[in-house]
Order: C-alpha cells, then structure tokens, then sequence
C-alpha cells in the first residue's frame, strides 16, 4: 500500500518540454497575461474586446467577470469587428484607436461609436505600414496635460497635430509604451534618454524591469487593466 506520492506542479516552461505527440501545445491563453488586450475600461463605461488573435479571444470571458465587480453594464466588441485593447489609446476624453494586424476597421469604429455615446471622441489610426510595431501603443503612450510620447515612425501623423510630442531618441523605441499612474510614470528599465526628459518635466518616473516580456512582444502598458 502506497502512503506517499512525491510530485512537482508543472514548472512554467512545461510547454517548453520535450514531445513526440503532435496534439498542439498544452496550456491554453499564453499570452493572458497581456490582460490589457482583452477590455477597454474608461470611467465612463467598459468595452470587452474581441482579440484578432485567434489564440487570445478565450481569455475576454474570465476578464469579464472580473469587470463585472465594477462595471454594471459590460459593451461588447462583435464580430466581423475585432479589437485588442493595445491599440486603444485614451488622451482625457479623445481616444486614439489603432488600426492593426489584430484591429480592424469594424472593430474600431464600434468602439467608436460606443465612446462617442458616452460622450467622447475617437479618432482612427492606421498603423498597418508601420514595421516592428504591434499595436497603437507599442509606439504611443499619453501622458498628460496634452502630451505624447511618440515614436519616430508615429510623431509626424496629422491626428497628432496640437499635442506636444515627446520624440524618442534612437535606440530607445520599446519605452514608447509607458504609463502615467496618478502622476507617476511606469517606463520600462534601461531607456534613460526618455526617463530624463520626463523628470526635465516634473514626472516622477519608475523604471520597471521588462525585458522577459519584450520577448513575447508584450509592452509595460500591457500588463494592466487601469480603472
Ligand atoms: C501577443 O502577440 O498578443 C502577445 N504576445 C503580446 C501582446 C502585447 N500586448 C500589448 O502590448 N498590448
């Protein structure tokens, strides 16, 4: 009779392991952890996404019970309408969406139509030309009091005409994707051209240790759902 049984919770890399089977990888939502995709949360109103990525569209449904603690009513992108909340960029009360590899022109003018019943305004976009970058704010953050911070291949759009633009320098494009939390900003570690220029404008700044997550192509901004 046994009285023991030694074992180990699977380590995080288990789909990293070795395999003959041909039955797909075995843990569903690895990107879940990119929550910002799945929802738009303004304090307005709350928009459920619908993720391009097939792979990721499974991962709206547990975030929308979260949000139901704190939203009564929960809007919903359709389909043919795709969105993820990445490409979604509020600026006070306008919102920048991007059009992407994973937002489509649908989906973003639902989302549209959903802020401007609530008394926003929206503007679209396209950043399908651009290489290298993911989504809207992989190369756009707002921060506040009118400004942007805008990567290269961004900073000449005339839908960001009357912003003033913090232009990142060469080298430092991944920190575009940084987040401004009650007045402090999250920039991802080792981008101190642009930590400098924010503390030049009285923005306190944490640098935050990012660079396992760039390797999924996940941005700072990604790892939250801010309400
Ligand atoms: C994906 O491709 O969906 C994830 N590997 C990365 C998502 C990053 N999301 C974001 O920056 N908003």
């Amino acid at each position: 009779m046994f009285q023991r049984a030694i074992i180990r919770l699977p380590g995080k890399k288990f789909a990293a392991g070795l395999t003959t089977a041909l039955l797909g990888t075995p843990d569903r939502y690895p990107d879940s952890t990119f929550v910002e995709d799945t929802a738009v949360l303004t304090t307005r109103c709350a928009v459920l996404a619908n993720p391009g990525a097939p792979s990721r569209v499974g991962e709206v449904e547990s975030i929308s019970k979260v949000l139901a603690s704190f939203y009564s009513h929960l809007h919903s992108i359709q389909k043919p309408g795709t969105l993820d909340g990445g490409d979604v960029c509020e600026a006070d009360n306008h919102f920048f969406i991007g059009i992407s590899e994973r937002t489509n022109e649908a989906g973003a003018r639902q989302l549209a139509d959903l802020l401007s019943s609530v008394d926003y305004t929206a503007s679209l976009v396209d950043i399908r030309d651009l290489d290298g970058i993911l989504h809207l704010k992989s190369g756009l953050a707002y921060l506040s009091e009118n400004r942007l911070v805008v990567s290269e291949a961004l900073h000449n759009r005339a839908k960001f005409r009357g912003y003033d633009l913090i232009r990142l320098s060469a080298g430092e494009e991944y920190a575009a994707n940084c987040v401004n939390v009650n007045g402090c900003v999250l920039v991802a570690a080792g981008h101190p051209l642009l930590e400098g220029q924010l503390r030049e404008l009285s923005y306190q700044t944490i640098a935050l240790e990012m660079t396992e997550f760039q390797k999924m192509d996940g941005g700072l901004s990604c790892l939250s759902l801010r309400l």
